[in-house]
């Protein structure tokens, strides 16, 4: 079996108010595997790449100008169905319909400034994880603890 991976964004609101090792906490304690991990500042380009589906949105400006506001950490996490376990550990994109228990239905209160970016299916991550990783930045690494939380 090929682990899927997700590409992961601690926001810029996430990164101010202190919560990368929250987000990174939950995903960890939910049996992700880390697999790339950097902080960097998103430029206009790849901020375009990233979010090019929501060109011509009415809140893609906004969108853009905070993305690229500030520092983010970006990472990539491994195991089966990643995509789908990041999605339901984030929450929905509107805190005020994500449920308690989720990142942005525990620590967030708005659209605009909800923490954490996951890629929303496998393809999407593919291209996701491409526009901000390098193959050789990412780590393969054996787990200890796989059998336990993978089911061997
Ligand atoms: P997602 O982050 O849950 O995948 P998307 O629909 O892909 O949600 O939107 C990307 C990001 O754009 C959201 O996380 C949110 O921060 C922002 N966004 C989406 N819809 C709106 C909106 O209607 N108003 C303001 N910001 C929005
Ligand atoms: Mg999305």
């Amino acid at each position: 079996m090929t682990a899927e991976r997700t590409l992961v964004l601690v926001k810029p609101d996430g990164v101010q108010r202190g919560l990368i090792g929250e987000v990174v906490a939950r995903l960890e304690r939910r049996g992700l595997h880390l697999v790339g991990l950097k902080l960097m500042v998103i430029d206009e380009d790849l901020a375009a790449r990233h979010y090019a589906e929501h060109v011509g949105k009415p809140f893609y400006p906004g969108l853009v100008r905070f993305i690229t506001s500030a520092p983010v950490v970006a990472m990539v996490w491994e195991g089966p169905d990643a995509v789908a376990l990041v999605r339901s550990t984030m929450g929905a994109t509107n805190p005020a319909a994500s449920a308690p228990g989720t990142i942005r239905g525990d620590l967030a209160v708005s659209i605009g400034t909800n923490i954490v970016h996951g890629s929303d299916s496998p393809a999407r991550a593919e291209v996701e994880i491409g526009l901000f990783f390098h193959t050789k930045e990412l780590v393969s690494w054996g787990s200890a603890v796989a059998e336990w939380t993978l089911g061997g």
